[in-house]
């Protein structure tokens, strides 16, 4: 796929092992132009450390925390202003506290279900009212959910709260924006090794499970849903919003 003269801002690239990553490396390939949004400058040594193993030439970087809608405005305004535009966005950006990512949903505090939720879902409504100036015609948004969202699942507890709430976003959003052209989706990814699933500690029985029975008999990489993502961000899904895309070796449509 030829994505050269296409601009997409990347929203969450922690380190190598980060899914946005996965999408940066995809999409670069493609000859598409790149924007990142890190949380604070702790994170601009290592992805200026990245980027040097990409082919094309990807020099703004610029700091956004979603848990301020001054900070949101403020970095689309500055892509705006020195890109003229892009075409497209990948949210990647979860946060729960650990204390809530183990034992039982009913003892999540009121402050985490506000942080989680805050941070893994309010933050891409604040995403899409901010970039949707700056989108060009037939942009689009993608963000990453999980199964956890659909089904329960032992230890993910709030987040899996948050990811339904995601996904209603997306679909929301979807008709929202749609008026204006404007296409949103998520992909939804079997558990990858990353810095949010490296203090999980049940993490290589997962992995084990799904090598066990989900159709593909394997788990998926960074690249795998990072190609999704881009298939997305791209003209080549122009007729495709509000969708939830499972890259997860097929292991969802299991009972
Ligand atoms: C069923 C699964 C395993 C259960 C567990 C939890 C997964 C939680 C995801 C959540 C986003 C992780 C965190 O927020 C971790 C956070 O408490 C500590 N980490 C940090 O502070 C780092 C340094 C910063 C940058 O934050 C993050 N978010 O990295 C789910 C597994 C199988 C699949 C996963 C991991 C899904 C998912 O949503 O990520």
């Amino acid at each position: 796929m030829d994505l050269s003269g296409k601009t997409y801002v990347i929203m969450g690239v922690a380190n190598k092992r980060s899914i946005a990553w996965g999408a940066a490396r995809a999409l670069d390939k493609m000859g598409a132009k790149l924007v990142f949004t890190i949380l604070g400058e702790r994170f601009r040594k290592e992805l200026d450390k990245l980027l040097q193993e990409l082919e094309g030439d990807h020099d703004l970087i610029v700091e956004c925390d979603v848990s301020s809608d001054e900070s949101v405005e403020n970095a689309f305004k500055e892509i705006g202003e020195k890109t003229g535009g892009v075409d497209g966005v990948m949210h990647a950006i979860a946060f729960a506290n650990k204390d809530e990512l183990k034992g039982g949903i009913s003892d999540t505090t009121r402050e985490g279900f506000k942080v989680a939720l805050d941070i893994s879902a309010y933050s891409l409504l604040s995403v899409a009212k901010h970039s949707k100036a700056i989108l060009n015609e037939g942009g689009s948004l993608v963000t990453m959910t999980y199964l956890g969202g659909e089904r329960a699942m032992p230890n993910y507890n709030v987040m899996g709260v948050a990811k339904a709430a995601l996904d209603a976003n997306v679909r929301y959003l979807a008709y929202d924006l749609g008026e204006s052209g404007f296409r949103v989706n998520a992909v939804s990814a079997g558990p990858i090794r990353t810095l949010s699933s490296s203090a999980v500690g049940e993490f290589k029985t997962i992995l084990k499970e799904i090598e066990q029975r989900a159709p593909l008999r394997r788990n998926v990489d960074q690249l795998e849903v990072g190609n999704t993502v881009a298939f997305l961000l791209s003209d080549l899904a122009s007729g495709i919003t509000g969708e939830v895309v499972h890259v997860d070796s097929g292991y969802h449509i299991m009972a």
